[in-house]
């Protein structure tokens, strides 16, 4: 059982209620195993762009204005260092004001000395003022003294298997100014390529860095870690520069996250536990496979595969089981304290310009679904406050745990393992099934989206309606293309 403890809820952030208003707040206490909650909330906001890149895309939405609640929320203890981050991000805050602030550096940040000695020197600042700020040089002393920089932990790292130029590189691209481009982009893999410190494996309790084995390529700017669905596009990459050793490894990696955590995190980092992605893990390992032939490396994964897809179907992201049973809806269990860091150190220009708080579970459940931002996910398209990621049935996720389990079909009849396969091939085809019935529409030619009834998982009385389907048109609606059995040759 987690505490609940009001105390720790988000209007003890400082930082939150710089941007809250005090209003009447709506809490609804969980109803599944894990302990999830939901906001029925929404919150007040002015207009205003907010243009978000991510290493996939880019990004624009409209906010606008509605009413503000509040969100009571569980808390589960954390990392200590990560809850002493935090408080080194919230005066940073105080000190060196709002401008340009970037939250994210201060969660990245190392010790160099233990815990207690560092928390005792912060706590020994002088502080001035009502705010009891801590002054600039005071506390730029106090980071340089006592961290190591952010980044500092993840090395360069020359990846054994890069060469300027592969052999039988796109041999289909003859146009050789796009040849040339393709090579500089070919170039960027020695540039984003990191090994984790040995530091870090030996006192990981310094680091809000994970201790993953082997070498990473990482998405790169303020990106500086390993993250899950990223790591798809970066594999499909190395394929294609004919990196198998760095594509293997990355592998590697993510299966460490799951047989450490029981599934793959958002990222490698302190703060990105509770949280996943699209799972692709399935999909990364039968690209390689096609390419290598590589059956240890089918071997090494397969338990990790079927470890991942019990997790996704353990109800940690509870689908709609009246409306059909093998649909999950991407939900976020995110916690208290680390959907605050998620928060502040994320979004914190979104935040900034926010006049009081979104449901917080909405947008760490869009950050969860590699759809951060989108209209997808919100009720009314024009209307940010409409928010509800975690009450819509997305197509692509649902796909992808279709993909899931065809891969570890394909993967264990590699290793002859013919009655995984068979029980695998029988759950595709029923989600197969499931998946046309919620969200195929024959008129439109596409799958849609389903929005769940307002605020809710499932309701006991949900029943299909057509009218739920989300009929604007997203990529996401033509994913199930990706999947052959969803051809139907015309
Ligand atoms: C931290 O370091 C100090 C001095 O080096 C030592 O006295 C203390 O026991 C250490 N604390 C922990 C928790 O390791
Ligand atoms: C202290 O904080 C409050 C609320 O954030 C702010 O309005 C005020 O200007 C601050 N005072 C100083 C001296 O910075
Ligand atoms: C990667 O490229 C950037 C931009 O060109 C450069 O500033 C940086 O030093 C490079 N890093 C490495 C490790 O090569
Ligand atoms: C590899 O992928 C290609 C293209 O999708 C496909 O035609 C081929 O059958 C695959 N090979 C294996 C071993 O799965
Ligand atoms: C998960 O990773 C993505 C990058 O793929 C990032 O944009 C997002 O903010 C992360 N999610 C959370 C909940 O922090
Ligand atoms: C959607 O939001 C916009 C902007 O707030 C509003 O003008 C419009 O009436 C809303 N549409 C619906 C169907 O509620
Ligand atoms: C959600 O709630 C609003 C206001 O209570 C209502 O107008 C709307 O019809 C509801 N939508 C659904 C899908 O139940
Ligand atoms: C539900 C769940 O998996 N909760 C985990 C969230 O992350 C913390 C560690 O940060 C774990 O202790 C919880 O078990």
């Amino acid at each position: 059982m987690k505490p609940k403890n009001n105390n720790n809820t988000l209007d003890h952030s400082r930082l939150l209620r710089k941007f809250l208003s005090p209003s009447s707040y709506i809490y609804r206490s969980n109803h599944h195993r894990h302990g999830h909650l939901h906001c029925l909330s929404v919150m007040a906001q002015q207009m205003l762009n907010l243009v978000f890149f991510s290493f996939l895309f880019l990004t624009t939405m409209t906010l606008t204005r509605g009413l503000s609640k509040k969100c009571f929320v569980t808390v589960v203890p954390t990392t200590p260092l990560l809850t002493f981050l935090e408080r080194v991000q919230e005066t940073a805050l105080d000190t060196f004001g709002e401008k340009d602030f970037d939250a994210k550096p201060y969660v990245d940040l190392s010790l160099k000395l233990n815990l207690s000695k560092t928390e005792k020197a912060f706590d020994g600042l002088p502080r001035r003022g009502e705010n009891r700020t801590v002054s600039v040089k005071d506390l730029k002393e106090f980071i340089a003294t006592y961290f190591d920089d952010a980044g500092d932990d993840l090395l360069y790292y020359d990846p054994v298997d890069f060469v300027p130029e592969p052999e039988g590189f796109l041999l289909k691209v003859k146009n050789p100014e796009v040849r040339a481009w393709a090579l500089e982009v070919h170039a960027l893999w020695k540039n984003l390529s990191r090994k984790v410190s040995d530091g870090v494996r030996e006192q990981p309790e310094l680091h809000t860095l994970l201790p993953l084995p082997e070498a990473v390529v990482v998405p790169g700017s303020r990106f500086i870690e390993v993250y899950y669905w990223d790591s798809y596009w970066v594999i499909r990459g190395l394929l294609t520069s004919k990196m198998y050793e760095t594509a293997k490894a990355m592998v590697t990696n993510l299966i460490f996250l799951v047989d450490t955590y029981g599934y793959v995190l958002n990222g490698s980092r302190a703060y990105y536990t509770n949280r996943s992605q699209p799972p692709l893990l399935s999909a990364m390992v039968y690209e390689i496979y096609n390419r290598t032939y590589d059956v240890e490396l089918v071997r090494k994964a397969l338990p990790a595969l079927l470890k991942e897809h019990a997790f996704w179907n353990s109800g940690y992201y509870p689908g709609c089981s009246r409306l059909q049973p093998q649909l999950k809806s991407v939900l976020c269990n995110v916690e208290q304290t680390q959907a605050r860091i998620f928060y502040k150190s994320m979004f914190f220009p979104l935040a900034k310009l926010l006049k009081h708080y979104l449901t917080l579970f909405h947008i760490a459940s869009a950050a969860e679904s590699g759809w951060d931002f989108s209209t997808r996910w919100m009720r009314n398209t024009s209307e940010f406050t409409t928010l509800s990621t975690t009450s819509i049935l997305p197509v692509d996720l649902n796909v992808y745990i279709l993909k899931m389990e065809l891969d570890i079909a394909f993967l264990a009849n590699v290793l002859g393992n013919k009655a995984t396969t068979e029980s695998f091939l029988e759950a595709a085809e029923a989600r197969k099934n499931a998946i046309n019935s919620v969200f195929w529409n024959g008129e439109m030619g596409q799958w849609f989206d389903y929005r769940l009834a307002n605020g809710t998982i499932c309701k006991e009385s949900e029943t299909w309606q057509a009218c739920n389907q989300n009929q604007n048109v997203y990529a996401s609606n033509f994913i199930p293309l990706w999947i052959d059995l969803f051809h139907s040759g015309s």
